[in-house]
């Protein structure tokens, strides 16, 4: 197994550098209009592609992965709701265990049924602390994960599950408020977080301008991930880029 997409995230990150990730979700694209999103994201200089979402309906993931990588070296990193979503032509795969919630299957057990099948794939495993946020409105993750999100005003609570992940081995933390929603996460809970752990932070859910991606670059996300917005105006992508590697060269002081 390669250390390729984490090793190029930690590097980043030692240089104060901030990476930017599209999310495609599988259901929300077809193999026609994928390719001109996945052009805008190369022009754009986007850094990371992740595919995946906490509910997929279609059954055109293995071809919706191969017409990316068609077209791109760009890193497919996969971004599972369940171990069904899992393609192997894909390059990474986010290992998501939801650390804020107290739902035992998306904590291990599902992690333990699909073990041999997921080795199996030779994708790069990232081993992710994934926290679900309170976004203001039911999502689609904080649904389907049957599990409560932190609070959104709850820093210490979210500062202890990150630091609780990263000792635990965890090479990635994820503040997620979940697709769609209303209130991203906040800068102060992102300031908060990143004071106390070293790995690569990643922050997503409802970052909707450039101005919010760069405000929570400057809080201390490494690695921003937007869909939604992104979905609904690719000509986004450009600013969105621009706006959070702008901020290379910032590192946020402990
Ligand atoms: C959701 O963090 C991702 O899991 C992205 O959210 O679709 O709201 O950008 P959006």
């Amino acid at each position: 197994m390669t250390n390729r997409i984490y090793q190029s995230l930690t590097d980043k990150k030692a240089k104060g550098e901030k990476s930017f990730a599209v999310l495609i979700d599988p259901d929300k694209v077809t193999l026609e209009n994928v390719d001109e999103l996945v052009r805008l994201a190369v022009d754009a200089k986007v850094d990371y592609l992740l595919v995946g979402g906490s509910l997929i309906i279609s059954n055109q993931l293995d071809e919706v992965v191969t017409q990316i990588k068609k077209q791109t070296d760009t890193p497919i990193i996969l971004f599972p709701g369940s171990p069904s979503q899992i393609s192997k032509y894909a390059d990474g795969l986010l290992y998501l265990s939801l650390i804020s919630g107290r739902n035992a299957e998306l904590l291990i057990g599902q992690h333990v049924i699909s073990a041999p099948f997921v080795k199996e794939t030779g994708l790069e495993i990232i081993s992710t602390g994934y926290m679900v946020i309170d976004g203001g409105v039911p999502t689609t993750v904080s649904y389907i994960s049957n599990a409560l999100p932190i609070p959104s005003d709850k820093n210490e609570i979210a500062m202890c599950t990150a630091m609780a992940g990263e000792m635990l081995g965890m090479k990635l933390i994820y503040l997620d408020a979940g697709s769609g929603a209303k209130k991203s996460v906040t800068e102060s809970m992102i300031e908060v977080v990143a004071r106390k752990i070293e790995v690569p932070l990643v922050v997503g859910g409802g970052i909707n301008t450039p101005e919010k991606a760069y405000r929570n670059c400057k809080a201390g996300a490494d690695l921003v991930v937007v869909g939604n917005a992104i979905e609904k105006d690719s000509s986004l992508i450009r600013e969105m880029s621009e706006a959070i590697h702008a901020t290379a060269g910032f590192v946020a002081s402990k």
